[in-house]
Parts: structure tokens; C-alpha cells; sequence
């Protein structure tokens, strides 16, 4: 019986302690048809071990006209990602296919449409330089932010 017990009690430890270490941090971002985002940084805790993030596009405007995504990349990499995707059309979510500098991405959702994008932090450094933006064309200039790991 006291060995039964003992077990419950270690199984009850080993899976708690898991739960602890696993932990999704959600952050939802709008964006509207004035082409812009609600929120200018996203500073995810070094605690989090997934990232959870929707976009919400409370426009009335369609994807054709005023699409939005939610992009993640190095801040280095940015500028060279938007060029890249300019031209790969909104059936593509206007990014380069399989590019690896693309940390995550939503696709492009019209006015009350939203997407949502799961990703671990894993893929993050501590203290890493990210930013986050819309690859629409033209939307980049407005529709960016900072964001952080740590
Ligand atoms: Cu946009």
C-alpha cells in the first residue's frame, strides 16, 4: 500500500513539474483599414515556451485591398523578407515560399477575419533583435513593430 502511494506521489511529481515547464504565452494583435497594428511591441517573458499570437483585422476593408498579416523575422533580415514577398501575390500571404528567415507567420486575413500562428520560442535568442510587420505591399512602413525574447 505505502509503495502504491509512493508511486502515485512521484508520477503526481514528474508531471506536474512538465506542466510547469511547458507554458503558452497569447498576445493578440488588430489590425485595421487605417493600416495599422494595436500594438507597437511584443515582449515575450523568458518563461514562455510557446507563443501563441492572433491577429485581428477589425476593418471592413477585403484581403484584396487591405490585407493583413502578422510576420516575425530578425530585425536584420525585415527589409530584405518584404522585398522578397512584394511580389509573391496574396495567395502566397505575400511572402517568399519556405524561407528560413521567417520565424512564423499568419496568413492574410480581410476586415473581421482573423488567423492565428503557434510557434515555439525555441526558434528565439535571449536579448534577439525581431520585428514584427505585415507583408501586404506598402503596409511594412506603418504596420511594424519590435519584438522581444528574455
Ligand atoms: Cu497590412
Amino acid at each position: 500500500m505505502i509503495k502504491s502511494m509512493r508511486l502515485v506521489f512521484a508520477l503526481a511529481l514528474c508531471c506536474l513539474g512538465s506542466t510547469a515547464l511547458a507554458k503558452t504565452c497569447s498576445y493578440t494583435v488588430e489590425g485595421n483599414d487605417q493600416m495599422k497594428f494595436s500594438l507597437d511591441q511584443i515582449a515575450v517573458p523568458a518563461d514562455c515556451t510557446e507563443v501563441d499570437l492572433t491577429l485581428k483585422h477589425v476593418g471592413k476593408l477585403p484581403a484584396q485591398a487591405m490585407g493583413h498579416n502578422w510576420v516575425l523575422t530578425k530585425t536584420a533580415d525585415f527589409q530584405a523578407v518584404v522585398n522578397a514577398g512584394m511580389g509573391a501575390g496574396l495567395n502566397n500571404d505575400y511572402l517568399p515560399k519556405d524561407d528560413a528567415r521567417i520565424i512564423a507567420h499568419t496568413k492574410v486575413v480581410g476586415g473581421g477575419e482573423s488567423a492565428t500562428v503557434k510557434f515555439s520560442t525555441s526558434k528565439l535568442a535571449k536579448g534577439g533583435d525581431y520585428t514584427f510587420f505585415c507583408s501586404f505591399p506598402g503596409h511594412y512602413a506603418l504596420m511594424k513593430g519590435k519584438f522581444t525574447f528574455g
